[in-house]
């Protein structure tokens, strides 16, 4: 199994500016008091969710999240700034989950200890959703603020506070409801253009799409978010071409749609060649309902795309075909009509599993 949907990092917020230690200096007065202002809050670590951001692919190479030092405060009463917060941009649908550590003293025989259970942190369900994770230390008091009666010139200053620092669990839940899979130059990027608001690159050659992208369908008051990904092509599911990388992707899709172009050389064996990657890549692809359209309608009359089809049906023992021209729109209504129907069913036999096994067990050891 591939986890392209996870990733550990560490975050730590910034550290409270010290307090300044200085004096008034003022002509005619030999002993200015203490004029030493506070030091500035460390900046906070939050985490946003934002649209465009598809996979948690980035936390790979940057895994180091520090947020600003508070700046030290100066004379004068003069406040240092506070540290700049860091905005961590996390794809929408992830979740923060703790780290767990070993239970000291649990060890069993082979000293292997137990581990504390892993928490839910926070939740990203909506676009924009913030949430403030760690604060940033306060800043250290200015030797002012020491001034006493008995002390009028204190030395003393605050060094500031510390930021909280930790290691944390991103998980990415679901990444789309439907995944387009099928050849290079299929049409897939041109179909979820002509379905969705999305703006993904379209190309007369192969691997033109080159990281998955994800619009959302709105269809008879209904939304679902659908996936481009890159062509596959034979030996995929092995690392040939770049289609391997992101098969990953469409594992929690729940609809497949497989898009065949019906200009190609051998629509059949395009069929094939596809739904065997997605069989020799595992991870429960193949057993994903898949609805299967012939593309390119526009440029083949409607005969031969019947006949196209008949194919498919006796060659392939596809069911049923459905047949459009991502590029015009026709024929894409009744497709995505049936996208929304097999959804509803597979929601229901989603919440029926989740309600047998409750949360589906899941370990980042
Ligand atoms: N006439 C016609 N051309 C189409 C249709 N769909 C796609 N094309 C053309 O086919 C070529 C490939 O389209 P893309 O949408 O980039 O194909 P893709 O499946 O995303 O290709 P990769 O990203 O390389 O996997 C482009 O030249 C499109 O203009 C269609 O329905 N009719
Ligand atoms: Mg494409």
């Amino acid at each position: 199994m591939h986890f392209l949907d996870q990733a550990k990092i560490y975050i730590k917020s910034g550290w409270g500016g010290p307090g300044a230690v200085s004096f008034r200096r003022e002509k005619y007065v030999e002993y200015g008091g203490p004029d030493g202002g506070n030091g500035g809050k460390g900046g906070d670590i939050i985490f946003e969710a934002v649209a465009g951001l598809n996979t948690l692919i980035d936390f790979r190479y940057t895994q180091h999240f520090k947020a600003q030092r508070g700046m030290p405060g100066m004379g004068k009463n003069r406040y240092g700034a506070g540290g700049n917060d860091l905005i961590v941009k996390v794809p929408l649908g992830t979740q923060i989950l703790s780290d767990p550590q070993p239970i000291e003293g649990t060890e069993d025989e082979d000293g292997y200890p137990e581990y504390e259970e892993q928490e839910i942190l926070a939740d990203f369900t909506e676009v924009g959703q913030r949430v403030s994770f760690l604060r940033g230390g306060d800043g250290g008091r200015g030797n002012l603020s020491y001034k006493t009666s008995t002390n009028r010139a204190p030395r003393q200053h605050g060094t500031g506070w510390p930021g909280q620092e930790m290691w944390v669990w991103l998980r990415l839940k679901l990444l789309a409801d439907v995944g387009l899979v099928g050849m290079p130059n299929a049409g897939k990027s041109t179909l979820i253009n002509q379905v969705t608001n999305t703006k993904a690159k379209v190309g007369a050659y192969a691997f033109t799409t080159t990281k998955p992208q994800l619009g959302v369908v709105l269809h008879r008051d209904r939304e679902f978010v659908l996936a481009d990904i890159p062509g596959l092509i034979a030996g995929a599911a092995e690392g040939a071409g770049i289609g391997d990388r992101f098969l990953g992707h469409i594992e929690r899709c729940r609809v497949l749609l497989h898009l065949i172009d019906a200009t190609g050389d051998d629509p059949v064996e395009a069929f094939r060649i596809v739904t065997d990657e997605l069989a020799a890549y595992g991870g429960g692809l193949d057993e994903k309902p898949q609805i299967v359209v012939l593309n390119k309608g526009d440029l083949l009359g409607q005969e031969l795309m019947e006949d196209i089809a008949e194919q498919l049906r006796e060659q392939a023992g596809v069911e049923d075909v459905f047949i459009i021209s991502g590029a015009t729109g026709e024929g894409v209504t009744p497709l995505l009509d049936t996208v929304l129907e097999i959804l509803d069913e597979e929601r229901i036999e989603e919440k029926a599993d989740d309600e047998s096994d409750g949360e589906a067990t899941w370990s980042p050891i």
